[in-house]
């Protein structure tokens, strides 16, 4: 079942209610890259931060005991429309179990959503889902990030936080 972390520290308690070590299935860098999100990791909601890694599972296995909020395939897959809502204080972090977003020429990756006028998130990234780094402002001037930026070669998590105004993610995809 999903764990539930308490609040305050929003983004801390995310940050501690990450990937145990040894949990994240074996993979080989470079990877081809399937082109989006496959695993919602975690994410903060209406005051609750709920943790889905228990749920985390090696590539095509399917999640035994996730519940229905971390299987919640909203924000996952190509852009098709259904959007995840982020309030005020509000986050969610997004895995790549399947692929890994490499640093490529140009940007690596991009958020596909809706933001209400003057809203904002921040997005930060992580290679093993408990140490973020911020990467970039997501707003309406910005939605493709570059990992050059943080002098990565790869990253396989992406954590979107609600810096304020109604935001929706879509999807976040790769080239
Ligand atoms: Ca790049």
């Amino acid at each position: 079942m999903p764990r539930l972390c308490p609040l305050p520290a929003l983004f801390t308690a995310l940050a501690g209610c990450q990937i145990p070590p040894g949990a994240l299935p074996p993979f080989s860098i470079p990877d081809a890259g399937i082109g989006y999100a496959d695993t919602v990791v975690a994410f903060a909601r209406g005051g609750n931060v709920t943790s889905c890694v228990s749920s985390l599972s090696p590539c095509g296995t399917k999640v035994p005991d996730g519940g229905a909020a971390c299987s919640d395939p909203t924000p996952l897959g190509p852009p098709d429309g259904k959007r995840f809502p982020l309030g005020k204080g509000e986050a969610l972090e997004l895995g790549w179990l399947c692929s890994t977003i490499l640093d490529r020429v140009g940007p690596d990756f991009t958020v596909v959503g809706t933001l209400s006028p003057g809203a904002s998130a921040v997005v930060a990234v992580s290679t093993n889902g408990s140490d973020y780094q911020t990467l970039a402002p997501y707003d309406k001037a910005t939605s493709h990030f570059d990992l050059t930026l943080l002098d990565l070669r790869w990253v396989r998590f992406v954590r979107i936080s609600n810096a304020g105004g109604p935001v929706e993610i879509d999807a976040v995809t790769t080239p």
